[in-house]
């Protein structure tokens, strides 16, 4: 289907919408991630048409994540960031995954407060995380908010998310430079290590340096000591580590001028390029995994073989390789039934 062919489908409230964001005004980008935060299938399929018709205007900024440990800093320290950057001239936005928010509805009111100074600024976006979503679960909704803030000209978009679970996967799956912010406590930086997440960071930052200096020093010297044993993210990049303090400023511009640092050279070697092609086709596949999952658990014949065949397997009387292959041929037989 040609470009033009979609602008036709576009209803007015919806090409609105579209000019609205390229205008970039905060209340229809708002109400453009409302949309895609929609698990409506009336709503998503306006926000696809207004997420197809922005597509172009998108990929011009710098995709930054930041993950860390509850209490890490986070919320703090990407407010100084904030702060520093709309300071710069530019145009910045804030985005939460959270997957425990829509639990417990705590970090919202948090992250209001907590980022007042940078909330407060016209250069600023700050979106807190949604309370659900559809296909690919709360992450699905924030990337396509992402996009959406692209189009809307920000130049520098930042991802939020608790360092628990699978939020913090999908996060790295969604940006340019993935950021792990550390505690300056012995033991914190192992805990990190051991979920996985070191490798994944792009920057690892030990927070609030002003409390005991030399202890965020040697937690730099132990984490930089812990990652020449791990494979780094890129042939051309090292892992750096850095100290900084959200409450004083420090280290906040040397930050920056890593993240800077990061894409020159992964736009030198093409290798933003080929990451976001990578993230994009690994998105593709994770919603179509998704949409597979949810259709499979509402199809008939599944539904009715499916309690069954679970106490079965659960009471060992049919292989789970056998259940599975029934279920699935359940779905062929839809397919050849039209
Ligand atoms: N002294 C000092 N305290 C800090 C610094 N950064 C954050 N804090 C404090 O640490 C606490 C947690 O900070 P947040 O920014 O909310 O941490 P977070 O990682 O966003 O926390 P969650 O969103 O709840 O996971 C708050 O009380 C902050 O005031 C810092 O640089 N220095
Ligand atoms: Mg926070």
């Amino acid at each position: 289907m040609d470009d033009a062919q979609d602008e036709d489908r576009l209803e007015d409230r919806d090409r609105r919408l579209v000019e609205g964001v390229l205008a970039r005004r905060p209340r229809a980008l708002a109400q453009a991630i409302t949309l895609a935060e929609s698990t409506r299938d009336d709503h998503r399929a306006r926000a696809d048409r207004v997420l197809d018709a922005l597509l172009p205007h998108t990929g011009g900024s710098i995709r930054v994540g930041i993950t860390g440990a509850p209490g890490a800093g986070k919320s703090t320290f990407i407010e100084a960031l904030g702060l520093h950057l709309v300071g710069q001239s530019r145009r910045v936005a804030v985005l939460a995954v959270d997957p425990s928010s829509s639990v417990s509805g705590g970090s919202i009111l948090g992250d209001k407060t907590r980022m007042a100074g940078l909330a407060q600024s016209p250069a600023s976006f700050i979106r807190p995380s949604p309370s659900g979503g559809s296909l690919g679960g709360v992450a699905e909704t924030t990337r396509e908010a992402l996009l959406l803030c692209e189009a809307a000209g920000f130049d520098v978009v930042i991802v939020e998310t608790v360092g628990v679970g699978q939020s913090e996967t999908a996060v790295a799956g969604m940006v340019d430079v993935f950021v792990l912010l550390q505690l300056p406590n012995a033991g914190d930086d192992l805990q990190a290590i051991k979920r996985g997440v070191v490798e994944l960071a792009d920057i690892v930052v030990v927070t609030k340096s002003d409390l005991d200096p030399d202890a965020a020093d040697r937690a730099r010297q132990q984490l930089a000591g812990a990652l020449t044993m791990l494979r780094p993210p890129s042939p051309h990049w090292r892992t750096p580590v850095l100290t900084v303090s959200a409450t004083t400023g420090a280290g906040v511009a040397e930050f920056w001028a890593e993240v800077e640092r990061h894409r020159e050279t992964a736009e030198a070697t093409g290798e933003r390029d080929a990451r976001r092609r990578r993230q994009a086709v690994d998105w593709m596949w994770t919603l179509i995994d998704g949409g597979l999952r949810s259709r499979f658990r509402r199809h008939p014949r599944v539904r009715d073989d499916l309690p069954g065949l679970t106490r079965d397997v659960g009471a060992g009387r049919v292989s789970p390789a056998a259940a599975a292959r029934r279920l699935l041929s359940d779905l062929d037989e839809r397919m050849a039934d039209g």
